[in-house]
Parts: structure tokens; sequence; C-alpha cells
């Protein structure tokens, strides 16, 4: 068997059901003959958000796998491998490299050495029969620890030669780590002793699948539950305790527990500073519960820390809390869910007026507001971009059911949204998935709509064009007046029917609605559907100093 059948072979072992990639790759032909779906995309990097969200959709069950080519495609996938690490996904990415003679030697584009920043683990395979290895090096990494990227380069003239028979290959194990009895025991002292704990929960609740612990531990505790941006939905945000996300934009009744907390316990999070999540309060007692170790007192001083997977942690603390409570509630739960409604009502009637406004440009606010209140909230899977339109969304899009929001952010590339809702359909089809985004954004993946059409991946894309790069406005005042440097144009919804997708400009308040029914009519007929909404240029966010 040639190597590059190898690896397709071990992808099928794995239960890898469809390979995206970027040609010239032997392994795509290979996985071809091996009857795993190929699926082509119009540039790598959306094809690598592809796979990243197969993974997140999945909570990493099933693994997307991407192939490109060595040089140029290498090259081009940095963006797509980049994004997946600084959020922490777990992908396997499979390059061509250079032929042998070649390999290393300048200006040749090494994956190897290249990616060693965005991969936690890359490997050059320079013989053929050393395939199985590598291959069975990185499923195991990427299915264990910190879920990250790995990378296997095998040079074009390695794919070609054969391994000798005999090589063997078992699926790797998906391995789970449980923390310390005694800071356990700890923790959960601290969680029982708190006047006015809240929970951080982050995406590694989702990884772990540990939704229902996670419920449990907050209400036993009658303590408040917020998210990161990746850890979104990982606690129903209609839930008398939830808070609402984290983000950059964040609800009031967040920002008004954070102040007031006296522990934060976060959970499957790694507390990393960032832009695009909330900003932890300097001077809180933090007590820290994750996977990699590496995040423990990196960003925030943890007075009580635990290394294990979410949902063993959580079982262990949900014994040792139910132990020290005895039965008897802590009995703050109605002061503080109605502390929750109160400010909630108080923040949505503030933002009452944006969110319903009726005037044209239409109000982003509006038409996401609408956009909640048309489709069925718990079988959607919904994603924003970068831009405004995270900050838009994010604190507004109350999420019911886990893993229906990709929430990002460590990174922001514009154009990321489109290849996370075409990937989280193609493994969960019977979901609408969508991914809102600006006329910015569309500007760097929006050519992979027509891959959406081609390959009948019937996502709905809600632009919001407000011919504008609106989020930079104040930071380019005089590049604006004088060059008109934040200006942008496009006709998207025709290009969208250019592409083979259905497409729809919408002008009028009143016509959002119709337009999302109809769009959301054609992706149950299998054609992606883009509504392009013209939109003001907001500059308000739900943003607290
Ligand atoms: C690849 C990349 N380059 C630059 C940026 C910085 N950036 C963030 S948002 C933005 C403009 C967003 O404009 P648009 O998508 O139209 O959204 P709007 O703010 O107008 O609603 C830019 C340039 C980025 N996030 N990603
Ligand atoms: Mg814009």
């Amino acid at each position: 068997m040639k190597a590059a059948s190898v690896v397709a072979s071990i992808l099928k072992r794995e239960g890898v059901e469809f390979l995206i990639g970027y040609p010239v790759n032997q392994i795509i032909e290979a996985a071809a003959e091996a009857d795993i779906r190929t699926i082509i995309v119009r540039q790598e990097r959306t094809g690598l958000h592809m796979a990243d969200a197969v993974s997140r959709v999945t909570s990493g069950d099933r693994i997307g796998v991407f192939a490109m080519q060595h040089g140029p495609g290498t090259e081009n996938s940095f963006g797509g491998v980049a994004q997946a690490f600084g959020d922490s996904v777990p992908i396997v990415v499979l390059p061509g490299g250079y032929p042998r003679r070649l390999l290393n030697i300048t200006p040749n584009f090494s994956s190897f050495l290249n990616y060693q920043h965005v991969t936690k683990w890359a490997e050059q395979v320079v013989l053929p029969e050393a395939v199985p290895d590598a291959m069975r090096r990185a499923f195991t990494q990427v299915k264990n620890g910190r879920p990250r990227p790995v990378l296997v380069e095998i040079p074009v003239d390695v794919m070609r030669e054969e391994v000798p028979d005999g090589w063997q290959y078992t699926p790797t194990p998906r391995l789970r780590v449980a923390p310390d009895p005694k800071s356990v025991a700890a923790l959960a002292a601290a969680l029982v002793a708190a006047e006015r704990p809240v929970i951080y929960a982050g995406q590694g609740v989702h990884y772990a699948k540990a939704w229902p612990q996670l419920r449990a531990l907050a209400e036993l505790l009658e303590a408040p539950v917020t998210t990161s941006l990746q850890g979104k939905s990982a606690f129903p945000e209609n839930h008398p305790l939830s808070l609402g996300s984290g983000g950059r934009s964040i609800s009031k009744q967040l920002h008004q527990f954070l102040k007031d907390a006296d522990l934060i316990f976060g959970i499957g999070c790694s507390f990393a500073t960032t832009n695009y999540g909330i900003a932890m309060p300097k001077g809180k007692r933090y007590a820290h519960a994750t996977l990699d170790p590496l995040d423990i007192n990196k960003d925030v001083p943890a007075e009580l820390a635990l290394v294990g997977d979410a949902a063993l942690t959580l079982d262990a603390l949900l014994l040792e809390v139910r132990d020290r409570l005895k039965g008897r509630p802590r009995g703050r739960g109605p002061a503080v869910t109605a502390e929750i409604k109160r400010l909630k009502d108080e923040w949505l009637a503030q933002w009452m007026p944006r969110l319903t406004q009726k005037t044209t440009p239409l109000s982003p606010y509006r038409v996401l507001w609408d956009l909640l209140h048309t489709v069925d909230v718990a079988n959607t899977i919904i994603t924003h971009d970068a831009g405004s339109p995270r900050d838009q969304i994010s604190p507004f899009w109350e999420c019911t059911t886990p893993l229906s929001y990709i929430g990002w952010g460590k990174t922001t590339q514009l154009g990321y949204g489109l290849g996370l809702a075409m990937g989280a359909k193609l493994a969960h089809p019977d979901k609408l998935c969508i991914n809102v985004w600006g006329d910015a954004a569309i500007g760097f993946t929006g050519m992979d709509f027509e891959t959406a059409a081609r390959e009948r991946i019937p996502i709905l894309t809600v632009l919001l064009n407000n011919f504008s790069m609106a989020i930079e406005l104040k930071v380019m005042k005089t590049a604006t007046e004088k060059y008109r440097s934040t200006d942008i144009s496009g006709n998207y919804a025709d290009f969208a029917k250019a592409l083979g997708g259905w497409g729809k400009r919408v002008t009028q308040p009143d016509d959002i609605v119709p337009a999302i029914k109809r769009a959301m009519a054609k992706t149950r007929e299998g054609t992606p559907a883009l509504l392009e909404f013209i939109t003001e240029k907001a500059e308000d966010f739900s943003m607290f100093a």
C-alpha cells in the first residue's frame, strides 16, 4: 500500500467521515478511494475552519481533518491553523511536503518548522514505514490533553512510496484525567463557604459534555453562572441562575455579579486575558479547574486549583459539596435569581428600543433580535464573526441547548464564521446552521459560499452590510475623512445568487422576518441562503467601564 493510502485507511479507522482539503495532496485521492467523502473548498483557510467546527460541535468525538499541498497550500493555511490553536480546537492537519531532496532547503516552506508555534504536535515523516506511527501519535495527541491542532507533514515522494506489509493501526483512545481528591475537598469547602460565588464556565465543559454536572453544581450552590465566549451555551441562558455569556460586550447582570463576587470559580476555562472575553476583576479570590496545568496561575492567580477533565472534576465536586451541605439548601437562591431578573429586566428595557427599532438603514440589533425570535433556537447552531457583529449578537442571543453557539475570539480572523457554519452543518445536517458577519468579514472567505452551494451544505449566512468597517471608525477618523479608508462596498445578495445559492437584500424592518423564513425554507431544500441586511454603522455596544 502507498503511504497516502495508508493515511486514508487510518483516517477511516479513526472514524473520519469527510476529508476537507485543497489539491494537490495525494491523501485526497486516497481518501476518495477509501470512501471518505472529500470536500474541496475554494481556499485553505475556510477548509480548516470547517474541520474546526466538526470537532467543536461534536465535543471532539469526531475530529476534523484537513489536507493541503506543500508550498502555497501550506503557506495559505496558516490562518486557519492559528485560529484553531488560539481557540484550542483539536484538528488534524495533513500538509504535503516538498520532496525529500528539497525538503528544508530555502526558500521551500517547511510546515514542520513554521507551524511549531500554532500546533501542539508537529511531525515530518521522511520514511513511508514511519507513517502509521506518526498518525498514531498525532491522533493520540489531538484526542487527549488540551485540545489543539496537530500536524503531520508528508513529503510528496514519501506519499507515493510503499509502506511495507504488516503495518498495524489500532484507533487511539480518549483518556480522561481526574483531579486530586484533596484539592477537590478544599475547593468544595471554599465554594460552600463563599457568600457570593460566581461560576465561570469555559469550553472544557463542552468537550467533557459536563453540561448536566455544571447545572447541578450551580443549582446546589444556588450560584449564578456565566461562560466564556467559547463556553457559551454550556449553561442554559434562560435559566434563572444564568448571567449570560462573557465576551467584549456583556449583560448588566454579569457585570454587576462579577463586581460583587467574593469567589470566582472557573471550570474548563483558561482565564486567558483577551479583548474578546470578560476582563476578570482584580483583587478577587479565584478558584480554577482546568485540563491544562499550563493555564494555572497564568493570567489570574488561583487561590485554589484543580487539574482534570471538567466532567470528572464536577462529578467529584458535586459529591464533596453535597456531603457538606447535607441536604440543607444554601437558601440564597430566591434572592440571587430575583436580583439577576431585576438587572436583566433593566438591561433589556434599556436595549429594547435598539432591539425593536423601526428605522432604515436597519438597526443590526433589530435584525438579530428578529432572527432570535424566528428560528428554533434550541435546534440552531449560530456563530458570530470578528467586528461589530460579534459584540452585537453575543450578549443578546439566549442559548438554551449545549453547543448551539460557536463562540470564539482568542484570535479573531475576519471570515472565520462561514467555515464554522459549514462544518457545523456537515456534522449536524438536521440543525439550522447560521453565521452572522459584516461586509468586511465576507471579503475574506465569501467565495466559499460557492463551496456551500456546490457541496450542498445548506447554511444560512446573515450579512450585516453597512458598507463600512464600522468597528474601525473610531480609530480611523482621519483616514476615513480624508481617504474614505473604512468604506467598502458590494452587492452580496447578487453575489450569493451568482455563486449558485439563494440571496436576498433586505432594507425594510417589516421584511426582516418574512425574509428569514424564506431563507430557512431554502436551506431545508438544500440551498445555502444569504440574507443581506442593509444596516446602519452602529457603534453602540453593551459594554461597561
Ligand atoms: C484577518 C483580520 N484582519 C483584521 C482584523 C481587524 N478587524 C476586526 S473587525 C474589522 C472590520 C469589521 O468590519 P465588518 O465586518 O464590516 O463589521 P462592522 O464593524 O462594519 O459591523 C477589522 C478590520 C481581523 N479581525 N481579522
Ligand atoms: Mg461593515
